[in-house]
């Protein structure tokens, strides 16, 4: 059967659930994912060649890692064939694009040094969002932010105002919000007597950064909290409780990044609340396997949870960034694959006869909703999926796999 008939049979379908695919499909158009710049090379970036820190990690070593700009946006292009939609582009401070010999530290940058990442998003129509980069840095070996060393706190808290008008100018220069986030990887291994201090620090930090006049319509900060990293399994000082009360007073985002809680946790739940006290919301959609491990998105229950609030909220309400980086499979499919299944999580949710459902919630009618959300679970949301890639112009999900086959056979494997 052809892609349109089985979208066909499945409008009618859904049609007897009350729900119009024909809508859901217009409203998943509207939404943008922000894509990490960093699954293309393993988090490492342009700017320094030592390896990956931070508590974070990459495993694998899965050959073809983009080691050039053009390469990684090359990549990227590949990746923006196969993903239906259009989003934004996430970039960190250490993909800065140097000319020639020129090369600055981190609290040196300037929006010239990402000029090739708005010439880039213009080619595509797209907007970018930024992150200041305080890993993998020899100045990052203990703290950051948090730092007692007052030298080593001043060069970030001066990277991050750096970001800040680097964040500007990628507003400016796309016509659309850019949303700088804030995440440091300051912790200890152990027991710690004074927790205090190095929080006290990180505030005073972040006082310092919020301070430099910016626009504010244009750049929308995050702070993003954490349980725990590798090397960092006592004490996170940028801790949930830590960002969420800093956020609150400052009147900036705390960014749930879906990987950073306790595994037994509900992210998803935590939305419907923050929501309630915030106008918008910042995500780092990832897939955390018994610890913060950002493996690559797939359609499971947590995606598909998360999709739901952010369904049933407004889409415009979240910037809703991806952060996985696998570096034990093709990149680009890695890439592809996360942006993809977040999309059906979407789409699922887009789905959903929620004001039935919400009725039933209403009337305690408990044994006729557990009966419909399992009903719903067997609908066709594959032939919806399918008519709405094929809609825009990007392979379907018995295709695109060929596609990224081709890619690596035909691009990645002739690097060197
Ligand atoms: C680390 C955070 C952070 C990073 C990126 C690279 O635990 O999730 O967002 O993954 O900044
Ligand atoms: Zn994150």
């Amino acid at each position: 059967m052809i892609v349109k008939e089985r979208y066909e049979a499945a409008k009618e379908r859904y049609a007897k659930l009350g729900v119009d695919t024909d809508k859901a499909i217009s409203e998943l158009e509207k939404i943008s994912l922000s894509m990490h710049c960093w699954q293309g090379d393993d988090v490492v970036g342009f700017d320094q060649k030592g390896p990956l820190s931070g508590g974070i990690q990459t495993t694998g070593n899965y050959p073809y890692k983009a080691t050039t700009p053009e390469q990684l946006m090359q990549d990227i292009d590949e990746v923006f064939s196969l993903v239906p939609g259009k989003h934004k582009l996430n970039l960190h401070a250490c993909y800065a694009v140097f000319e020639g010999d020129e090369w600055v530290d981190r609290d040196k940058l300037e929006p010239k040094h990402f000029k090739a990442w708005v010439d880039f998003a213009k080619k595509h129509g797209i907007g970018l969002d930024f992150n200041p980069t305080m890993f993998s840095h020899p100045m990052a070996e203990n703290a950051t932010l948090s730092s007692e060393d007052e030298t080593v706190r001043k060069f970030w808290v001066d990277h991050c105002i750096a970001c800040l008008k680097i964040s500007e100018y990628f507003a400016t220069e796309t016509g659309v919000p850019c949303m700088m986030n804030i995440w440091i990887p300051d912790g200890f291994k152990d027991v710690i007597p004074d927790r205090i201090s190095p929080r006290k620090r990180l505030k005073d930090s972040l006082d310092q950064i919020l301070a430099t006049p910016y626009d504010k319509s244009k750049v929308y900060v995050a702070v993003e909290s954490k349980v725990f990293g590798i090397g960092m399994e006592s004490v996170t000082v940028g801790s949930q409780e830590f960002y969420l009360s800093y956020a609150a007073k400052n009147g900036i985002m705390c960014l749930i990044d879906s990987g950073h809680f306790h595994p037994t946790e509900n992210v998803a739940d935590k939305l419907s609340s923050m929501l309630l006290f915030n106008e918008k919301m910042a995500l780092h959609v990832t897939r955390p396997v018994r610890w913060d491990s950002d493996h690559v998105v797939i359609y499971n229950d947590d995606a598909k949870e998360i999709a739901q609030e952010i369904v049933k909220n407004g889409p415009d309400r979240f910037f809703i960034g991806m952060d996985y980086f696998d570096a034990s499979i093709n990149r680009v499919s890695a890439w592809t694959n996360g942006m993809r299944n977040f999309l059906k999580a979407l789409l699922n949710a887009e789905l959903q006869p929620n004001e039935k459902l919400c009725a039933l919630q209403n009337e305690r009618n408990f044994t006729e909703l557990m009966s419909l959300q399992e009903r719903i679970k067997m609908m066709p949301v594959g032939d919806v999926w399918d008519y709405y890639c094929e809609k825009m112009g990007v392979p379907t999900e018995d295709e695109w796999f060929d596609a990224c086959k081709k890619y690596e056979d035909e691009v990645l494997t002739k690097r060197a």
